[in-house]
């Protein structure tokens, strides 16, 4: 990897993303859907990104430890925006963390609610009926005529590096659904792949391992293999979650994965934008 891990670069990253702006008309800002499996670490993840953008720990997402292996704490359809400097000040990125992905049918929320969200027709606030997806009858929270501005412009699965040999064949085929149908949208995506300091010994003791680390490296292929998606796509990540004080390499780790997202998802508005406009 020429990639070196320093202060300079992680300076570099966070000033890329504090200058980030949307330059398409219409679409002031990135949206961003986080998916997979329940525990996997989404909201976690977005703390994660509001520490390393404001240097300390937040907790804005609300991670929850106490809620138990099987039951989701994230119900509702919400939305996050990550404060800038001075008041009212957002960045323009959002994210949404959804409900995670149960094999059980009656758990969790529902493959075709995802297709609605990837496309915009689900609005801020709506709670998942994990045995009825949203339809055109709610008017409160169904938009029957979503724009660019109300999509997802990029999907991030989320997989807990230590639990992927254990993910069952239901969540991973879940997974694959969304992940095809976001494809077949064009939407960008990659994946976050958590908990690395759980999967590895080395990465334990001192994350700057991570570089270099064979059992990484496996749990990348096994992510990769199992999501169908290129090794190149593949972020690993230590989440903040009991730690005060920031560390380099976690923050290095958190920037690399949220740069490339806000890149993407900014190509592929870009993108659609500019097809809208020839097309007329
Ligand atoms: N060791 C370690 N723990 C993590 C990491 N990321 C998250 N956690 C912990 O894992 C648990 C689950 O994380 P959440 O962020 O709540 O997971 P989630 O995907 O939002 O879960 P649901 O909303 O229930 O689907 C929490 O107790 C977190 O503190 C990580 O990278 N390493
Ligand atoms: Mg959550």
């Amino acid at each position: 990897m020429a990639f070196f891990p320093s202060e300079d670069n992680k300076n570099r990253m966070l000033r890329t993303l504090k200058d980030f702006q949307s330059g398409t008309e219409g679409v002031s800002q990135i949206n961003i859907l986080l998916h997979g499996p329940i525990g996997a670490g989404k909201s976690s993840f977005i703390n994660s990104i509001n520490t390393v953008l404001q240097g300390h720990n937040t907790t804005s997402a609300l991670a929850d430890s106490s809620a138990g292996p099987s039951q989701s704490f994230t119900l509702r359809f919400k939305t996050h925006r990550l404060k800038k400097a001075g008041p009212g000040s957002y960045y323009p990125f959002v994210f949404t963390d959804i409900m995670g992905l149960e094999p059980d049918k009656s758990q969790g929320v529902q493959t075709k609610d995802i297709q609605k969200i990837l496309k915009g027709h689900v609005k801020d606030g709506y709670t998942f009926n994990p045995v009825k997806p949203i339809d055109k009858d709610d008017t409160k929270y169904y938009n029957p005529n979503p724009t660019l501005k109300d999509g997802v412009h990029c999907l991030v699965s989320v997989l807990p590096a230590d639990k992927i040999s254990i993910m069952s064949d239901e969540v991973i085929q879940k997974m694959r659904a969304v992940r095809e149908k976001a494809r077949d949208l064009g939407i960008p995506q990659i994946v976050v792949m958590s908990m690395v300091d759980k999967a590895c010994p080395l990465v334990i003791e001192n994350l700057s391992k991570i570089y270099t680390s064979r059992k990484i490296k496996e749990k990348m292929k096994e992510c990769s293999d199992k999501l169908g998606v290129p090794m190149n796509c593949i972020y690993p990540v230590q989440n903040y979650h009991e730690q005060i004080t920031n560390d380099l390499h976690m923050d290095i780790l958190i920037f690399m994965a949220m740069t490339d997202i806000v890149r993407f998802a900014n190509d592929y508005v870009e993108d659609q934008d500019y097809s809208a406009n020839h097309a007329k």
